[in-house]
């Protein structure tokens, strides 16, 4: 196999010599010249183009279809087909990891695997198959409308963990799906930094809505006009379509069988929250209430509950002391909060709601949807990006911790495991080096002495626990670490402004955190007057969100989780569900950060190399081999190229047979034998046993030509 195409190198692992200047080269060299696919063996690193490419049509996907990697120039078709073959001919539950910081095209990636499979699959026509396609498809316009936000990193930011498992049957074809979401980042509701929006699906109800449905939802188009949607100063995004966006959404809603009454609600409830966000308080003597009841009134009206409850619940609230029950009346910042709490909670759950109803859209259906069906899985999974911003609190927190959650898995499997592999195969072998982050996970999530545990031990204290002990109990656990400082611990630190912050040196880079609002983001309590108040809405489906609602305040309950832990837990979970399939990866690069299709900043994109340990993930395979497999596999599908395999098997192990057949084809220098397993430096050595192979087959005709064009 040449190591050119049009442009530049197509596997680093083919670079003359593997260094972070010869990288960067190949890389600049190939994103210039319009190729942001390459390959590391089987890893694809993509570098965001930032303009529609033409290279995701009919013609590419007849092109991928079944190919084996190197017989095309390197795509993320490749590595979608790679995971659906290894799937359907392996039988193996596989699942494509997209990792990479905010705004490097992580799910722009995940949909242009969907499309690829959704495009390669059901040759038949079957239409339950059909609709599962298109509920998966549809899927995502739901899930970006209302998950999805701009941020300073990027317009169209997830602000959610997705992980999409999509079940096949024997013939390789999808029949249904499920979506694990990991924790919405709820706090924009109520807050967006300047420059910032609130979820799309806020403005895409304001922009999108006739005049008489605004009319119904009793709103104005101006997003200025809420609290909640001006904050950012920044509403009109020129790079989205808020109005066509809310067709699709609603389009979608329909595809996926939610009902008009259904949609209806949906709609409701973020009108809700606009409305919600304008209301005000006004204190007098010891009581606060909202100072205009007309906006309450039109609050209450979308949430089908009554408008005098909704007013008591945002000014007082019931406590239970010693069996007894009492009114408290909040104080302005009291209600203030409560406010902001409810609305989040509202949109939070709707959010958990959704996924819910998509999931039911894509439940397996029909025969398959029986015990009997042995279908297996190819996992997608789209995670929100590792991300700084001037400001980061308890979300970005959580989200960079899921990024070295991912990073960890991929050392372990790309660069640990493989290592370890040819230790325990006794191939020889120069140990690469890697900066390990498993410190840094430990240092967020370890029972006791992790930040996870501090904040849940801080949550646990009632009494005067505050952000501020919070952050001197920390101090105290973690002076020692490498990995973290604070403006107490490092008082000359000059990146360490204030005394609320600290910082945590990510794999990715250094992030400030400040402590203000991590106690009680972490606690995640909202008063039960509020859930009481949803609970007994008329309206079915809001009622239907909040069950806890019925409870009775005097019994006492277990203390709920908290939402560090939750998160923890979830992420460990995931990365369990991960290592249980055949993982491939997508490594995205962001190219800038001014959003250009044509500038290649080096220093950002060699920052990004380097955490994400591509070069080291060059040398681990490049040392090492492209190719590995058991002798008995390999003979299983290569022996009918040698007399000595075939048709009968002259005597000997299969290691013998191997052997045999390798020195034959003359492919010796490039093979190696382990302990169980026969392993092939270049990708062009396979290829040629392929291709030996599939002349040997009749039936199989390929077409040499089109095999050899680009890549050989
Ligand atoms: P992310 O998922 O990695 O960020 P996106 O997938 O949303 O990033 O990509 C950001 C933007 O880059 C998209 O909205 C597109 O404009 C552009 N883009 C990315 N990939 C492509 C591509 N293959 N072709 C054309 N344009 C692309 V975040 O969700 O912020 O971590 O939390
Ligand atoms: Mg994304």
């Amino acid at each position: 196999m040449a190591a050119q195409d049009e442009v530049g190198i197509v596997d680093f692992v083919l670079l003359d010599e593997i260094t972070l200047d010869k990288f960067m080269d190949n890389l600049r060299f190939r994103f210039k010249g319009g190729k942001i696919y390459t390959y590391i063996g089987e890893v694809c690193v993509s570098v965001n183009p930032y303009r529609t490419m033409n290279i995701y049509g009919p013609e590419q996907v007849a092109q991928y279809k079944g190919r084996e990697l190197f017989e095309n120039p390197p795509h993320i078709f490749a590595i979608a087909d790679a995971a659906h073959k290894e799937m359907k001919q392996q039988g193996r539950d596989t699942c494509i990891v997209i990792s990479g910081e905010s705004g490097s095209g992580k799910t722009e990636a995940s949909k242009i695997i969907m499309k690829y499979i959704a495009a390669v699959t059901n040759v038949g026509g079957r239409q339950e198959v059909e609709r599962v396609k298109n509920v998966l498809l549809q899927s995502n316009a739901i899930l970006e409308a209302f998950g999805n936000a701009k941020t300073n990193r990027n317009d169209n930011s997830s602000r959610f963990g997705k992980y999409m498992d999509i079940n096949f049957d024997f013939k390789g074809d999808p029949v249904g799906g499920h979506i694990s979401n990991y924790l919405l980042e709820k706090s924009r509701v109520v807050l967006q930094q300047t420059g910032e929006r609130n979820f799309h699906s806020f403005y895409q109800l304001l922009r999108g809505s006739s005049e008489s449905e605004l009319k119904n939802y009793r709103l104005s188009r101006d997003p200025d006009t809420y609290f909640y949607t001006q904050q950012g100063k920044s509403s009109k995004v020129n790079t989205i379509n808020d109005g066509s966006d809310h067709r699709a959404t609603n389009a979608a809603f329909k595809t996926l069988g939610f009902s008009n009454s259904e949609i209806d609600t949906v709609w409701s409830i973020v009108a809700a929250i606009l409305h919600l966000g304008n209301i005000t308080f006004k204190s007098q003597e010891e009581a606060t209430q909202p100072a205009d009841s007309s906006v309450v009134n039109r609050a209450a009206a979308m949430l089908n509950v009554m408008p005098g409850e909704l007013s008591k619940a945002l000014s007082e609230r019931v406590i239970a002391a010693r069996g007894e029950v009492m009114q408290k009346t909040h104080t302005l910042s009291e209600a203030e909060y409560g406010r902001d709490a409810l609305a989040k909670a509202v949109y939070d759950r709707l959010f958990t709601w959704i996924v819910g109803k998509i999931n039911a859209a894509l439940n397996v259906q029909g025969d398959v949807g029986k015990k009997s069906y042995m279908g297996t899985v190819i996992g997608v999974l789209d995670i929100y990006g590792f991300e700084i911003f001037d400001a980061n609190s308890f979300e970005q927190f959580c989200i960079n911790y899921c990024n070295e959650k991912l990073q960890q898995l991929f050392i372990e499997l790309v660069l640990k495991q493989e290592q370890e592999e040819y230790l325990r195969e006794g191939i020889e072998w120069k140990n690469v080096d890697y900066f390990n982050n498993q410190i840094i996970c430990d240092l967020v999530e370890q029972p006791h002495k992790g930040v996870f545990a501090i904040m849940d031990e801080a949550c646990l204290n009632v009494g005067k626990v505050t952000d501020e002990t919070l952050l001197e109990a920390m101090d105290k656990k973690l002076v020692n670490h490498k990995h973290y400082t604070s403006r107490q611990l490092s008082p000359m630190d000059k990146e360490l402004k204030h005394k609320e912050e600290f910082r945590i040196r990510h794999y990715a880079g250094d992030v400030v955190y400040n402590v203000i609002g991590f106690l009680d983001k972490n606690k995640d309590t909202l008063f039960q007057d509020f859930k009481r108040l949803l609970y007994n809405s008329s309206n079915k489906i809001v009622s239907a969100m909040w069950p806890e609602g019925a409870m009775d305040i005097t019994k006492t309950t277990r203390r709920p989780l908290t939402a560090g832990t939750l998160f923890r837990n979830s992420m460990i979970d995931l990365v369990k569900t991960l290592t249980s399939k055949e993982p491939f990866y997508v490594r995205c690069i962001k190219p800038n950060e001014v959003k250009s299709p044509s500038l290649f900043d080096d220093e950002r994109v060699k920052h990004q190399v380097c955490y994400l340990g591509l070069v080291e993930n060059v040398r681990v395979r490049r040392a090492g081999f492209a190719y590995r497999q058991r002798y008995d596999k390999f003979l299983k599908r290569y022996k009918m190229i040698s007399q000595f395999t075939w048709p009968n098997f002259r005597a000997g192990s299969d290691k013998d047979g191997t052997r045999v057949l390798i020195e034959e084809r003359k492919f010796a220098h490039d093979v190696k034998y382990g302990k169980t397993k026969i392993f092939i430096r270049s990708p062009g050595t396979l290829f040629a046993l392929e291709t030996a192979r599939s002349e040997l087959i009749p039936g199989i005709v390929i077409l040499l030509q089109k095999l050899w064009r680009g890549t050989l």
